[in-house]
Order: structure tokens, then C-alpha cells, then sequence
């Protein structure tokens, strides 16, 4: 394994888009510094691709959907894919390396979420494909012979893939994995914050003998650069986005030319329900990962916590316990449990609500504010864990999607209660619940209006099952089949007999 020090001068070789199986600067002549958020310290430099950049790689993925890679049997495609998340497991300390440089992230935790699912992502949708049927009926004719009615899937063509910065090799593949088994190609934007991991997948792809074009990469920023010049690509067949709401709205304008089909995974207020018949301890153990892992940088996690008021005070005692025992740091050191925000832009960000929580007139019962840190990570995108309480269910801080490691409790006395409060907001992806009486938990669980309700559990995922969110959270699923509907066509063949 590389130390953090062999890394660091590793990454300070470019970040290059890789366009039709080469890796290349383009022409733009434009870069710009990656940052390490840990330290604000200079990694690398990534390309800029502007228009000329997003031509060449969608002609590239145009020119592979007719080639080997169109052609090629699904079963072949499938071992491909395979051999994509095998090479991922078998470079598993380079990946991890360049996420943890781009991110700042805990090791620990990349190695148990980021990089598996990384490759999983790949296995999961490569077997999938080969499994699920497509319908088909006999129609009734007045000849009496019939017709049989049967459907096919065909590739949608060449997808955009805009991906964000939080999980970035994690969320990536969740769509590429899922793109390329349903026998698209595919061009990747990722976020300008994190374009390390995104580009080893490049090398992935040529190593296991990815056809040429299959999967691109172009790197940049959202508008007027590559982001947009790939939303805005009248030869991208549909375009699949994780980001925030507001960015979402953007492309799906620029979607609308052409009616180019969208999905779209957004931003999240999840509330954590707590009921007073849970078991205190796994409410503690779930709602301190669901609010504090990634350092609070995860759509699904919970940002507005209920609970029953009998155990209202000793839940907010004992979260604030588990806040303040936190270890901020180096994401080498294996106490480590939370790493820095992105970049000190989001840091802004967070410590804007921070100081609005207290204009609002929130209790402070932990955190508020940026912690002390060695010197070599003074100038990173450093802020301490953060409960507050108080506040009324329109507070901004109430209502407003923050991103970072941060909750409001409040608590509540009813079972009807509760759910008004968990819907009373613009979006709906996520909830945890925690109670021991199932019956219970079957009742809520789904009269809250999310994609995702997790039960005594929190970010426990079967690729398999539908994935996505409700009203400012996004539109349609992704995850077994519902991504494979997503990325593909189905032809309903009608022969009468
Ligand atoms: P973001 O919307 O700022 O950026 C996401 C991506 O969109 C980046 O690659 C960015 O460069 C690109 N982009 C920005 N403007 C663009 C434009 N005009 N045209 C094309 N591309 C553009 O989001 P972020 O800050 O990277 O990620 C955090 C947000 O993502 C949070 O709101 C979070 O809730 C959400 N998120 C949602 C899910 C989910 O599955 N629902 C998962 C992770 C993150
Ligand atoms: O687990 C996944 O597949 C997924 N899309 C997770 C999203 C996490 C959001 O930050």
C-alpha cells in the first residue's frame, strides 16, 4: 500500500479525460487545481473539456454502439463487466488511494463503501441483465388465429452521466454499471471536486478489453463547460444525474430539446423517526451513522430527527455523547471517523447554517462551529459535528438540505404526528425508523412519502430493489430492473399468427 505521501506526489500527474479508449488533455488549453479538502493543499491539476472535448467522446460512443460492443452477445458483455469489478477489487488500493486524496474521506470508510460498491455495481447489473424477462400476451383476433405480443430490449444509445462529489466511484458506477449491461455507451462527467477515481476506471476499461468508445470521460465544471456542453449534446440519447435539486431543474431544460429522456437522483431532508418502543441502542448506533458517516455528505442521510418524547432528552443526550466522541483527521489513521467537507466553498456552506440555526434560535447542544486541527490540516474543510435542538418545523434549518454532519431533534407525541412532520417538506427520498413493534413499522413505513424507508437500519442496500426519490428528490427509479428500464428501449413486437 502506498502511503499517503507516495499518493500525494501520484496525483500530482493530471487528471486527463479519456476519449475513445485514449487518455488526452484535449485542446481547451484549460485547467484547473484539485484540492485536497483535508489540507487545501494542491494534488494535481484536472482538463478542462469544453464543447470540442464533449463532440469527440459522444462521436466516440456513437461510433462504438455500431461496433464490437453493439455486436457483441449479452453473455460476452456480461463476463466484460465482470472483469471491470474483478480489476477494480485487483487495483483496490489505487482506487482507494484516489478517492481518499479527492474526498479527504475516512479510509475505513471508503474501503467498506466507496471501493465495493464500486466494483459490486458492476457485477450486480452485468448478472441482472441476463435474468429479467420482458412481457409478452396473446391478443385475441377476429380471425380467431391470434397475434403474440412480445417485447425487446434494446439499448438507448449513448447516456450522459453527470455525477457528483460525494461518493464519487460509488454513484458513478451505480449508472455506468447499469448503463453498459443494458449495452449502452456512455460519457461521464464527473465532479469537478473529485475526477480521480473516474479516470483509474479508464485504465479498468482498457486493461479488461472494454471496446474503444464504450466509456469516456470528460472533466469539468457545470456551466459553460463540460456539464452543460454534455446535457446540451443533441446526439446524447438520455442523460442520468445525481446532484443537487437546482442543477437538476438546469438539465432537464436542456433535456427537453429533442425529449431526451432524464433520471434524475436529487437532494434530500430525510427524517430519522424515533419512536419510544425502539431499542435505544441501535436508534443511537443508526441515527449517529445515518446523520454523522461521510461527514453528513450523503443524500440519504437524516438531517431532521423525531423523537418520542418519554425518550426525547436521553436521545439527544446520548447522540450528543457519540457526536463529541468523534475523531476528526488524517484519513490514514484508522480512529479516524470523520473527514473534512468538500472543499471550503461547501465549508462556507455549512457554517452559513450553523450561524443561521442560532439567528433562528436554535440550542447548541453540540458542535456549531470548526474544530482545532493540526497544523497540516488547518486549511482544510474542517467543521464539527453538530446537534441542535429548538428549533420551530419552519426554520430554514428545519427545511433547508444542508450536506454536512448536522441534525435538528425535535420531539413529537403521536404516531400521526410524526408523519406529518416527516412530509412536511419539499423533498422525498429517505426515512429511518425506529420502533420494535413491526406492526408499527409496517403501518408508517409507508404512509411517508419517500423512495427509500429503512426500518431499524440505515443506508443497507440490495442493488436489486428500486432506488430513488419522490417530489424535489429526483424522478424515476434506478436499481434492478427500474434501472434497466431506464436504460432501455423496449420494442413491443406484435406478430399475427
Ligand atoms: P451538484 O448539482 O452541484 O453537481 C453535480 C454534478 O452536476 C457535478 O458533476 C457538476 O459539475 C454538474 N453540474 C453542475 N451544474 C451543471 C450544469 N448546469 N449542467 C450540467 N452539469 C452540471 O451536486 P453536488 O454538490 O456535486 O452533490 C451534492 C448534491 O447531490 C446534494 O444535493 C445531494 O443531496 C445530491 N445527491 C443526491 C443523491 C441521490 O441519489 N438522490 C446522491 C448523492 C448526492
Ligand atoms: O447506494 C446507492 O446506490 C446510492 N445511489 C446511494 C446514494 C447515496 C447518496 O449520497
Amino acid at each position: 500500500m502506498k502511503t499517503m505521501k507516495d499518493g500525494l506526489q501520484a496525483a500530482t500527474k493530471d487528471a486527463l479525460h479519456f476519449i475513445n479508449g485514449e487518455f488526452t488533455a484535449g485542446t481547451s488549453g484549460r485547467s484547473f487545481d484539485n484540492i485536497s479538502p483535508a489540507t487545501g493543499q494542491k494534488i494535481g491539476i484536472v482538463h478542462e473539456g469544453l464543447k470540442p472535448e464533449i463532440d469527440a467522446a459522444v462521436a466516440a460512443a456513437r461510433a462504438a454502439l455500431h461496433g464490437p460492443w453493439g455486436r457483441m452477445p449479452q453473455a460476452e458483455r456480461s463476463d466484460l463487466l465482470h472483469a471491470v469489478a474483478d480489476e477494480i477489487n485487483r487495483r483496490f488500493d489505487e482506487f482507494l488511494e484516489a478517492e481518499i486524496l479527492d474526498t479527504g474521506k475516512p479510509k475505513s470508510l471508503a474501503s467498506h463503501i466507496d471501493i465495493p460498491r464500486g466494483a459490486a455495481n458492476f457485477k450486480v447489473f452485468a448478472d441482472l441483465v441476463k435474468n429479467v424477462p420482458t412481457e409478452s400476451f396473446m391478443l385475441d383476433t377476429p380471425d380467431g388465429n391470434g397475434a403474440l405480443n412480445y417485447g425487446v430490449r434494446r439499448p438507448k444509445g449513448v447516456i450522459g452521466v453527470i455525477s457528483p462529489w460525494n461518493l464519487p466511484l460509488l454513484l458513478m458506477t451505480w449508472k455506468v454499471g447499469s448503463a453498459l449491461a443494458s449495452g449502452n455507451t456512455v460519457i461521464v462527467k464527473p465532479s469537478e471536486e473529485t475526477p480521480l477515481t473516474t479516470t483509474l476506471l479508464g485504465e479498468v476499461m482498457n486493461t479488461v478489453g472494454i471496446p474503444k468508445g464504450v466509456f469516456n470521460v470528460v472533466h469539468g465544471f457545470g456551466p459553460d463547460s463540460a456539464g452543460a456542453y454534455l446535457t446540451g449534446h443533441p446526439d446524447v440519447d438520455a442523460i442520468t444525474f445525481t446532484g443537487e435539486t437546482r442543477t437538476g431543474e438546469i438539465i432537464m431544460q436542456s433535456a427537453a430539446k429533442g425529449l431526451r429522456q432524464v433520471s434524475m437522483e436529487c437532494g434530500g431532508k430525510n427524517a430519522g423517526i424515533v419512536f419510544a418502543d425502539c431499542d435505544m441502542d441501535k436508534a443511537i448506533e443508526g441515527t449517529m451513522r445515518s446523520v454523522f458517516a461521510n461527514c453528513g455528505q450523503v443524500c440519504l442521510g437524516t438531517e431532521r430527527v423525531y423523537v418520542e418524547r418519554p425518550i426525547f432528552d436521553e436521545f439527544v443526550a446520548r447522540l450528543k455523547e457519540g457526536a463529541e466522541g468523534l475523531k476528526l483527521g488524517a484519513a490514514e489513521d484508522k480512529d479516524t471517523n470523520l473527514g473534512p467537507l468538500i472543499s471550503k466553498e461547501h465549508q462556507e456552506k455549512v457554517l452559513s447554517y450553523y450561524k443561521l440555526a442560532v439567528e433562528e434560535g436554535a440550542t447548541v447542544v453540540t458542535g456549531g462551529g470548526v474544530p482545532d486541527m493540526p497544523a497540516d490540516m488547518q486549511d482544510g474543510a474542517w467543521v464539527e459535528p453538530t446537534i441542535f435542538t429548538g428549533l420551530p418545523e419552519t426554520a430554514r434549518v428545519v427545511r433547508e438540505e444542508i450536506f454536512g454532519p448536522v441534525c435538528h431533534i425535535t420531539p413529537f407525541d403521536s404516531e400521526e404526528e410524526v408523519i406529518k412532520m416527516a412530509n412536511d417538506t419539499e423533498y422525498g427520498l429517505a426515512t429511518a425508523i425506529w420502533t420494535e413493534n413491526l406492526t408499527r413499522a409496517h403501518r408508517v413505513a409507508p404512509q411517508i412519502d419517500v423512495g427509500l424507508a429503512w426500518v431499524n437500519s440505515w443506508f443497507l442496500r440490495d442493488l436489486r430493489t428500486a432506488f430513488g426519490g419522490s417530489k424535489q428528490s429526483g424522478i424515476g427509479r434506478e436499481g434492478g430492473v427500474h434501472g434497466l428500464e431506464f436504460y432501455s428501449e423496449l420494442t413491443n413486437v406484435c406478430v399475427k399468427l
